[in-house]
């Protein structure tokens, strides 16, 4: 029999065996835990990390890559490197041609018609669901640093820092959350700095991460940085051969647009010919008159020799139309050339850290752009060079070097490539489609045939009116409904669409099977509006 005593210490005894081994237990699985979560954290960390180089109005035509003539004069050898170090996509193209619902479509994979973000006039619903906030909800790190253009505060990103509205070339002011300021300098160089810093510095290293770098350039007025403002002056550009385009067969809205390098470009806010009377405008607040001395003394020595010239010349008619051209392409090439240097910048430090080994690095823009093509400049129609867009993409291990897909793709398709790629269902509503078979060479039997676009932006600055249209790559149809105009273009008889055969009879059966393609597109997608036929 124990004593009272004994029992006291048994129970004692036991109670301190058990509370050793709860004890130990407690240490051990603490200690599987933390091994668990470094497992997590190991795995969270391998998953690939994604960098999205968003540029606003970069032509493909610009980028050597796509092996345009004019590129020849004006090379982008670092954007070229994703290309050789992974795949060019030759039929990218945008849902609507116009920066802000460019933007909403990349970020939600939805029509414009569904996340309601149809022109530059419209306030992003922050609310709805978006591939940054999922890639953040499931374990990423997300930031957002440059143009942003949405109105709305940018939501789904733990970092962000964005121009307001379109933004200044010159020492530009950023919003961040809760503050705004100005920093000394250029804007594409200021951009990429924030973005390094954040990537090697400010991010949380043990997650993996999705960046959106998204510069301004090479926008409207295509201001060159302080490193390129001598480069390209004495280049000659060839001109398009339909940079005196009169239109003949084509409809209202192209005789009605006011995009022209002859009549709607400006001598002094796009031109940098500026006199004392233009000093006087809005335009020049934002764009020279916000350079400090030093920056205004390095542009004027290159400027006002142009401006003393071109004041000599006393030009008129097609020859000032052909040298605006050429003012025109030299501004906006070396605006692009410090893209490609920054690009640059950004590929060396991946490459020197070890990060491109499991990074995806995407290069595409918000649209394309005219650079001459039909006497114009700026983008919205449904024509080539302002519907189609580049896309580059590199990811070692996964994209065979130097590939090139000729597959329709889509802005409208990003948002379910990056979730795929980070493991994450993409939600039923959006309606693009993952490009990761593409990527990896396996383009699916049942990939799409068509492709369905809008345009919504009139009235509005460039007068182009509303259309939508269907192309497969080859044939395109578009009807500006509120004309009731139609146009049928074959790019393989008439790359340049100069020839609009849609009353051309031997094209009825095209036309009419084009049409029920097209119907049927609308329906799939949701549209309902005034041009349903
Ligand atoms: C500004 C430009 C236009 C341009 C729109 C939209 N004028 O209004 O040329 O089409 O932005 O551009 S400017 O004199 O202010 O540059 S977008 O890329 O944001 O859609
Ligand atoms: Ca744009």
């Amino acid at each position: 029999m124990y004593t009272h005593h004994q029992i006291t210490k048994k129970l004692t005894q036991i109670t301190h065996y058990s509370q050793t081994s709860i004890f130990l237990i407690c240490i051990f699985s603490l200690f599987l835990g933390a091994c668990e979560s470094n497992l997590e954290a190991t795995k969270e960390a391998k998953k690939t990390n994604i960098i999205f180089i968003f540029t606003d109005d970069h032509a493909f035509q610009a980028l050597s890559a796509y092996k345009h003539e004019l590129a020849s004069y004006a090379p982008t050898p670092n954007l070229d490197r994703i290309a050789l170090q992974g795949m060019r996509f030759d039929k990218c193209y945008v849902t609507n041609s116009i920066c802000a619902p460019s933007r909403a479509t990349v970020l939600t994979g939805v029509h414009s018609h569904v996340n309601g973000h149809r022109t530059n006039n419209d306030t992003f619903n922050g609310s709805q669901v978006t591939f940054p906030k999922l890639l953040q909800e499931n374990g990423y790190t997300t930031a957002l640093i440059g143009k942003w253009h949405l109105k709305s505060e940018p939501t789904g990103f733990d970092h962000w820092e964005i121009l307001p509205g379109q933004g200044h070339y010159y020492n530009p002011t950023f919003i961040i959350p809760g503050d705004t300021l100005i920093e000394p300098g250029y804007v594409t160089d200021i951009i990429t700095d924030k973005s390094l810093d954040w990537i090697k510095a400010q991010r949380e290293s043990d997650k993996p991460f999705m960046l959106m770098l998204q510069h301004k350039a090479p926008h409207r007025e295509w201001e060159k940085g302080p490193d390129h403002l001598t480069l390209y002056e004495d280049v000659v550009f060839p001109e398009p051969a339909n940079l005196f385009d009169d239109y003949s067969t084509r409809g209202t809205a192209a005789r009605e647009q006011d995009m022209t390098i002859e009549k709607t470009m400006q001598l002094a806010s796009d031109l940098k010919i500026w006199t004392e009377e233009s000093k006087k405008s809005g335009s020049y607040n934002r764009t020279y008159g916000r350079m400090n001395e030093a920056q205004k003394a390095a542009w004027d020595a290159v400027y006002d020799p142009i401006i003393a010239d071109f004041q000599k010349q006393n030009l008129s008619g097609d020859e000032l139309t052909s040298w605006k051209f050429q003012r025109y392409l030299r501004d906006y090439l070396a605006v692009i050339r410090s893209v490609d240097d920054n690009v640059g910048r950004v590929l060396d430090y991946l490459e020197d850290s070890g990060l491109d080994e499991n990074t995806l690095i995407v290069y595409t823009s918000d649209q394309g752009f005219y650079l001459g093509e039909h006497g114009w400049f700026d983008k919205r129609f449904m024509y080539e060079e302002s519907y189609r867009t580049p896309l580059l993409m590199q990811w070692k291990g996964n994209i065979s070097p130097g590939s090139v897909n000729d597959d329709l793709v889509s802005n409208l398709d990003f948002a379910q490539t990056f979730l795929e790629i980070a493991d994450i269902p993409a939600p039923i509503v959006m309606q693009g489609r993952s490009l990761l078979p593409l990527m990896t060479g396996q383009t699916p039997e049942d990939w799409r045939q068509y492709l369905y676009y809008h345009y919504y932006e009139f009235p509005a600055v460039h007068s182009v009116q509303k259309h939508e249209g269907i192309t497969n790559g080859r044939y395109k149809l578009i009807h500006f409904y509120e004309l009731d105009e139609w146009e049928f273009y074959d790019l393989a008889t008439d790359p340049m669409e100069m020839n609009n055969t849609y009353s051309d009879p031997a094209n009825v059966e095209l036309i009419t099977s084009l049409k029920d393609r097209f119907r049927r597109l609308k329906t799939q997608y949701g549209v309902i509006h005034p041009g349903n036929m």
